[in-house]
Parts: C-alpha cells; sequence; structure tokens
C-alpha cells in the first residue's frame, strides 16, 4: 500500500524500526555454556560499572570498602544512592527501570525485593528467550578471549553453543600485553618467545588458526588506545602488522578496531575506571590506504572523532563505521551520530551495538536507541519527501534492515 503522506511516512518508519530483528555485533554477553560468564538479573544490573561510576559520584565510601561487600550489598547501595536518594535520570539509571518494566515488572513499586523474586524465579533458558523475544533480537555477538580461564575449557570440550549467540575473537590479550601472552602460549606448547621474529609469527598464527577453528568467530577485535601508533616499533603494531590483518585478508575476516579508551584513569574504582581520549585520524587513513583488502569495522570512543570517522569512512569502503560506543551511548549522542551518519553516508554504517555486559540490558539499550533511530529516520525520510521523492513501505523495510543487521552481514560477505 503506498504511503500517502508524511504521517504515514513517519508511522510505517516507527513500525518498522520496531518490528526488524536486530543483529547485535558486539556485546560482552555469553550463551548458558560459558555458565558464571552470563550475567544477568537485577543484581548484575544495578553493579554495572557504569552505574558504579555513578554511584561513587553520589557516596564517599572508600572504593575498597565498597568491592569487598557482595555484589548484592554493592547493588543495594547503587539502588539507594543512584535510584531512590537521587532520582535515576542518567542513562544506565534509567535502562535498567527500561528493562525491568519490559520483563513485566512496575518500576513504580521501587521494590527491590520483588525484583529479585522475579529473576530468582527464572530459569536462564527461559529467560534468554524472553529477552530474545522481548527484545526482538535476531542474534547478538559475544566477546570470546582464547585466554580467558573460564572460556577455554568450554571452547577446547566442543560443546555446541546456542546459534542465538555468534563469536568474536577478541585479540586483546594477545596483542596488547604480549610478554604475558608469551608466557601463556609457551605454556601451551607453543614455540614463541618475547622477542618478534618471523618464526614466532608463524607460531602465533598457528595459534589463531586453531582458535579460529574453534569459534569461528563473525569477526577479530581489539581496542587500542586513544594514542596508538600503528606505525611504531611496539609489540602490539608488529603483529598487528605482521600476523593480524594479514590473517584477517587470508580469512576474509573484518577487523574492528574499538579506538580510544584509556585504560585504568581510575584503576581505584576498577572496570569503571576507564577514560576517553580523542585518537588521530591519520592512523585510520593510513591503515586503510595500506590495506585496501583488509576489512575494517571501526568506532571510536571520543565525540571529537565521530565527524573524522565518516569523513574517512566515504574515502574507504572497506571502513564500515559501527555503534555510539560506551560513552557516546546515550541519546544525545546517539541523536548527533546518526543523524550525522546518514547525511554523510546514506545507509551505508552500522548505526548501534548494545556492548551490554549483562543479558537484560540489551532490553534497553536496544529500545532506548530504536527509539532514537526511528526519530532521525523520520526526520530524514521527512527530508526527503520534502523533495518530491517517494518511498514504498517495502523499500523502507530494506533501508532498516540494512541498518539493524544487513549491512554488517554484506560487509562480512564481502
Ligand atoms: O573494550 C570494550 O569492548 C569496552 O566495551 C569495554 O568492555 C567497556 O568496559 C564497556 O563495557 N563499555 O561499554
Ligand atoms: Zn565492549
Amino acid at each position: 500500500m503506498p504511503i500517502e503522506n508524511e504521517a504515514q511516512l513517519k508511522q510505517t518508519i516507527w513500525d518498522v524500526v520496531h518490528r526488524t530483528p536486530v543483529l547485535d555485533i558486539h556485546t560482552h554477553l555469553y550463551d548458558a555454556r560459558f555458565g558464571e560468564r552470563l550475567l544477568w538479573g537485577i543484581d548484575e544490573l544495578l553493579t554495572y560499572h557504569y552505574l558504579i561510576a555513578e554511584f561513587f559520584r553520589y557516596s564517599p565510601m572508600d572504593c575498597d570498602e565498597f568491592f569487598d561487600l557482595s555484589k548484592r550489598e554493592q547493588a543495594d547501595l547503587v539502588w539507594q544512592h543512584v535510584f531512590l536518594e537521587n532520582s535515576p535520570v542518567s542513562e544506565s539509571a534509567r535502562g535498567v527501570l527500561t528493562a525491568i518494566g519490559l520483563l513485566g515488572q512496575d518500576p513504580r513499586s521501587r521494590d527491590l525485593g520483588a525484583f529479585r523474586r522475579y529473576f530468582e524465579s527464572k530459569a536462564i533458558e527461559e529467560h534468554i528467550s524472553d529477552v530474545f523475544r522481548i527484545g526482538n533480537l535476531e542474534s547478538v555477538v559475544m566477546t570470546n578471549d582464547p585466554f580467558d580461564e573460564v572460556e577455554r575449557p568450554v571452547w577446547e570440550d566442543g560443546i555446541p553453543g546456542d546459534s542465538r549467540f555468534k563469536a568474536a575473537l577478541r585479540l586483546d590479550s594477545l596483542i596488547i600485553s604480549w610478554d604475558d601472552a608469551c608466557k601463556s602460549l609457551k605454556e601451551w606448547g607453543y614455540k614463541v618467545k618475547a622477542r618478534l621474529d618471523k618464526n614466532v609469527y608463524t607460531e602465533i598464527k598457528r595459534f589463531l588458526v586453531e582458535w579460529i577453528e574453534k569459534m569461528d568467530p563473525l569477526y577479530m577485535a581489539v581496542s587500542l588506545p586513544n594514542d596508538f601508533d600503528f606505525s611504531d616499533k611496539s609489540n602490539t603494531a608488529k603483529l598487528l602488522h605482521k600476523v593480524i590483518i594479514p590473517l584477517c585478508i587470508e580469512a576474509n575476516l573484518p577487523l574492528a578496531l574499538m579506538i580510544g579508551v584509556k585504560r585504568g584513569v581510575n584503576p581505584a574504582i576498577k572496570l569503571a575506571g576507564d577514560g576517553v581520549g580523542k585518537a588521530d585520524i591519520k592512523q585510520l587513513e593510513q591503515l586503510c590506504r595500506e590495506y585496501p583488502q583488509a576489512k575494517f569495522m571501526v568506532t571510536y570512543l571520543s565525540r571529537e572523532n565521530q565527524h573524522e570517522l565518516c569523513v574517512t569512512a566515504r574515502k574507504f569502503a572497506n571502513l564500515m563505521p559501527f555503534g555510539c560506543w560506551w560513552f557516546l551511548n546515550d541519546p544525545e549522542t546517539i541523536t548527533e551520530m546518526t543523524r550525522m551518519r546518514l547525511e554523510l553516508l546514506g545507509l551505508s554504517f552500522i548505526p548501534q551495538h548494545s556492548d551490554a555486559r549483562v543479558l537484560d540490558q540489551v532490553l534497553y539499550k536496544w529500545a532506548h536507541s530504536r527509539w532514537i533511530i526511528g526519530m532521525v529516520l523520520q526526520d530524514k525520510y521527512s527530508d526527503l519527501w520534502r523533495t518530491g521523492w517517494r518511498v514504498s513501505p517495502e523499500e523502507i523495510e530494506r533501508d532498516v534492515a540494512r541498518l539493524l543487521g544487513g549491512n554488517f552481514k554484506n560487509f562480512l560477505a564481502r
């Protein structure tokens, strides 16, 4: 049925954005096979490191004293300070309430005990299916680390996984701290030494090929500090050029570069203590120019890098910008970035990923993002409408499917 006017156009966009299943391309979720690594429930939601950072802004409590408490005691304190004594207006706090509301709980009750009883009444497999159904998720991509002592045995045992959870091979443990990784690889029987040379590169490649075999990852990924220099003589740079990028090309796997984190700005608050720095876009320009056959999925952590990422993506078709990462994952910045990307890149980008660490977070992260992406698309298609160009409902479905998963799948298949 053709769209007759702007009101119908906006309604069609809204409906399509909300009924199109999402492929969530970067999360820290795990399927049930990984046991304790799969976080879910209200106490995990309340002790998300984003909320812990906010707790310490309200409470003078000593950090070590807080972290010595049980998860439940920490959650009680976050609930008290971030939700009850101050209205939960931040994105992370509001998100908890959106998530439990979508699960049928009543945030108006403010009854933390009732929320806990709800989650205690759920079996994990049933809960996973509920979350995927309510969140309208096609699948999520995990962050998988061969050096993680809980993950390793699960992969080595070859236990079949849940097809809704895809793998991504995360490289930080291997290439950011090569000296530590080298010790582990030696223990596992690889002929490596701290000083990198051709033979060591060959062994590292063998290690990675074996893990690609085990995990069948959709891509490889690494997060890099804002001041990382691909051309320097660091082990990380050498390993990227000598092993990682060539292997990504050979295996036709994208390399996801997540650039701009300053790890441990305040180590006292642990995971919550990482900061952000603006990176030099010249690094990415050089990389895309030097490796035209490689496929780079890139997200920057600094708001100040977003426009130049869009401009650089206009220069290189092998560069796929993705997501509103971490400190950018809030309505104000998602709106700005999505609008900028549509205006500079059309539909050729991946607007969002959840980065969820707790299963239930995908509910709020995607509910909030669908709302914003829907609002921005309504604006942009209205702008298009005013030129006299007409779009059909099928074309809107095609376009939205690309943004919420199709562009990622096409980039993998390139
Ligand atoms: O390096 C990453 O993948 C980041 O997303 C970190 O895990 C960070 O702690 C995070 O959870 N951001 O949302
Ligand atoms: Zn992440």
